[in-house]
């Protein structure tokens, strides 16, 4: 009876509790940085994991290790958004490497913690998993494609994709590009570690280089897409975004996928209160549409500002 009555609460409780997802900040372009805006979020990223149901925390730069690893054990998932920082020796770059060796680490005591990288984010995976960068040049800077998928019928990701949105994603420009540094194919099929480590669902090509669009590892929840979902519903800055209904409904999924990923773990805060003063809820994204590619950005003053 005891146990049944603790096993119940503890279901109820992490029913209510789980679902905080980390997104890393970054260091803002040393050209526009000021004492109050040192790093960012973009205000999409927010907006994209709480349309899938949850609460967001922001990941900020510049802590110690042991920092890290706390909020690990007490987020259920981390996404490293797009931008433009170094893959090798920026703080971004330090910081997704903790989470990355830790979720490996967790996977392997069996322990489910989902990390899921965006343009940038899915150009550090390629990093922390190759140990080199990969990354080729390609003319993918302001385009929306379709997905050439190749394994997506066996995958985690797609595997709850209504076939109308598959289709949509097949057919129309779906998936927003920005980037000027790909994966290759080549570079894949060439590279053991990735070859090992992910599997390949879809590509794309600027004309002359087939790219990986999107991937998943086999053995962990670990996953990348070097296009956006994130814009379609939330960023409206240029007119290459697509904002049909397939499109928007299309980025749901994603999400969706995402944020179910990270309901597969019990990492909790201490309390509910202890949680409560980390959310992203504090902070105030400014209106920046007018002069940058994003609506809105949450500016944070540097690790203390909370
Ligand atoms: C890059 O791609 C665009 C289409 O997305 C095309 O108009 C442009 O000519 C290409 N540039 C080069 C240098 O290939
Ligand atoms: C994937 O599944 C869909 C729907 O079941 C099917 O139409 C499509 O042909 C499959 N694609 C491949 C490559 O097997
Ligand atoms: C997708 O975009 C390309 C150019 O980037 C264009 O040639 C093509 O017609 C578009 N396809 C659709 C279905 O709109
Ligand atoms: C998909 O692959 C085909 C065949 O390799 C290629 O012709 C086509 O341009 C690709 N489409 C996109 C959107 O990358
Ligand atoms: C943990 C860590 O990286 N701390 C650094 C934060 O930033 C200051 C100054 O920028 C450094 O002196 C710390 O070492």
């Amino acid at each position: 009876m005891f146990l049944f009555v603790f096993l119940f609460s503890l279901i109820t409780w992490h029913c209510l509790v789980l679902g905080f997802t980390g997104i890393l900040s970054q260091e803002v372009n040393p050209r526009h940085r000021t004492p109050n805006s040192v790093s960012y979020i973009a205000a999409s990223y927010v907006k994209y994991v709480e349309s899938a149901g949850a609460r967001v925390i922001p990941v900020m730069m510049n802590q110690t290790e042991e920092e890290y690893k706390s909020l690990f054990n007490s987020i259920n998932g981390l996404l490293l958004p797009g931008g433009g920082v170094s893959i090798v020796s920026s703080s971004y770059a330090r910081v997704s490497k903790i989470f990355y060796d830790l979720a490996i680490e967790a996977y392997k005591k069996g322990d489910y913690f989902p990390i899921w990288g965006t343009c940038l984010g899915f150009e550090q995976l390629s990093y922390l998993t190759a140990h080199e960068v990969l990354l080729v040049k390609t003319n993918t800077s302001r385009v929306s494609l379709p997905l050439n998928f190749t394994n997506a019928n066996g995958s985690r990701m797609f595997k709850d994709f209504p076939v109308d949105v598959m289709q949509a994603l097949a057919k129309e420009n779906l998936t927003e590009n920005s980037h000027r540094w790909s994966i290759s194919m080549e570079a894949y099929n060439t590279n053991d570690n990735l070859k090992k480590f992910y599997k390949v669902l879809s590509t794309n090509t600027d004309g002359k280089i087939e790219f990986i669009s999107t991937w998943e590892a086999y053995d962990y929840p670990i996953y990348g897409v070097q296009w956006h979902p994130e814009k379609n519903p939330f960023e409206w800055t240029r007119p290459h975004y697509a904002h049909s209904s397939n499109a928007v409904k299309a980025s749901f999924y994603f999400a969706n996928f995402f944020v179910n990923e990270a309901r597969k773990n019990l990492h909790s805060f201490e309390s509910e209160e202890a949680a409560r003063k980390l959310l992203i809820y504090h902070h105030c994204p400014t209106y920046t549409g007018d002069k940058r590619s994003f609506e809105q950005i949450y500016f944070f003053k540097d690790v203390n500002f909370y």
